[in-house]
């Protein structure tokens, strides 16, 4: 098998560099985390802190209920110190999306980032940023393999994880070779797959999908688009959390004759978060980043603020036909 490598020489010596300068190092991911940025940040923390770092994962959110089977999953918590010799954000490229832990960033010493979004504007110590990368755990996973740090069946898991979840189970656009390659060697490293796929995708409580069923009858079809709006009111009626209803924009995007899906969830004083969901050639980050947004070319996602839902609606009609018009 040849050598496949995304990362430069020069970026492993310097991260070598940081860590090596550094005492200790905290590690944020982006606020309200996702697989990817969970699985990047605790294997690295774990990592580092095998080779002998003191190592904290900074905890800026609740976890989703869904993730709450992740190993290791008690050294996502408070800091320890106000500041840091190092502080590494992985799986975001922009400072506002790691919240709270802005402050402890601003005093740390040395900052890195780790990410593979598009369009980011961060500038820090070290950019290892590759938006052609499917998940921040594959970027990680390189970082640890070249660069020989310790690595064992539980971080190989929790990076397994990352890999798993931002690929769809490997389906989407910018897997590669080196992502069936790194999959394949971290279950060589002894990732547990069966647990990791049963808590994954053979967990889903009856209440959820009931409550899934109830979003779809409300789902507006007009091809090649299709959009529709979770209110707090019908997460309240089915006692479920907004992040319950995300699963809902991966089915319609998986659609015969949908290039794009859209979900409007409803937040506090007229927030409403857009995420979008495209399948061949509609690149919706491009629609994220007109509205101050951010993603990937088939995943990405904004904040509009309007008066009612139906607002909201309207807004996104005329956003999506005009980017398929385009
Ligand atoms: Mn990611």
């Amino acid at each position: 098998m040849p050598e496949i490598e995304k990362i430069s020489k020069s970026q492993l010596d310097k991260f070598k560099k940081l860590i090596d300068e550094a005492k200790n190092i905290a590690i944020s991911a982006h606020i309200n985390p996702d697989g990817d940025a969970l699985g990047a940040s605790l294997s690295l923390r774990k990592s580092l802190e095998k080779y002998g770092k003191f190592a904290e994962v900074i905890q800026i959110s609740e976890v989703d209920n869904y993730l709450k089977f992740f190993p290791d999953l008690s050294q996502y918590k408070k800091p320890s110190l106000d500041e840091y010799d190092l502080f590494i954000i992985v799986d975001c490229s922009e400072f506002d999306r790691i919240d709270k832990a802005i402050e402890i960033c601003e005093k740390s010493k040395n900052t890195i980032v780790i990410d593979h979004h598009k369009g980011g504007k961060i500038d820090t110590d070290l950019n290892i940023i590759y938006s052609d990368s499917p998940a921040t755990c594959e970027l990680v996973y390189e970082i640890i393999k070249r660069l020989k740090l310790p690595i064992d069946n539980e971080i190989a898991t929790l990076l397994y994880i990352g890999l798993v979840t931002d690929t769809g189970r490997f389906l989407y656009s910018n897997i590669s070779e080196l992502t069936f390659l790194t999959a394949a060697e971290l279950i060589n490293e002894g990732a547990d797959y069966e647990y990791v796929y049963k808590n994954l995708y053979q967990n889903k409580e009856i209440s959820k999908l009931r409550f899934e069923n109830h979003i779809l009858s409300k789902v507006e079809f007009n091809k090649p688009y299709a959009l529709v709006g979770v209110s707090k009111k019908m997460c309240e009626d089915f006692s479920m959390q907004m992040g319950d209803s995300e699963s809902v924009v991966n089915m319609l995007r998986d659609l015969k004759g949908i290039e794009v899906a859209c979900l409007i969830k409803e937040y506090d004083d007229g927030e409403y978060k857009i995420s979008l969901r495209s399948k061949e050639w509609l690149d919706v980050s491009k629609i994220a980043r007109d509205n101050n947004g951010g993603g990937h070319i088939r995943a990405a996602g904004f904040s509009l603020y309007e008066k009612n839902m139906e607002d909201a609606l309207d807004t996104m009609r005329k956003i999506l036909k005009e980017a398929i018009d385009d």
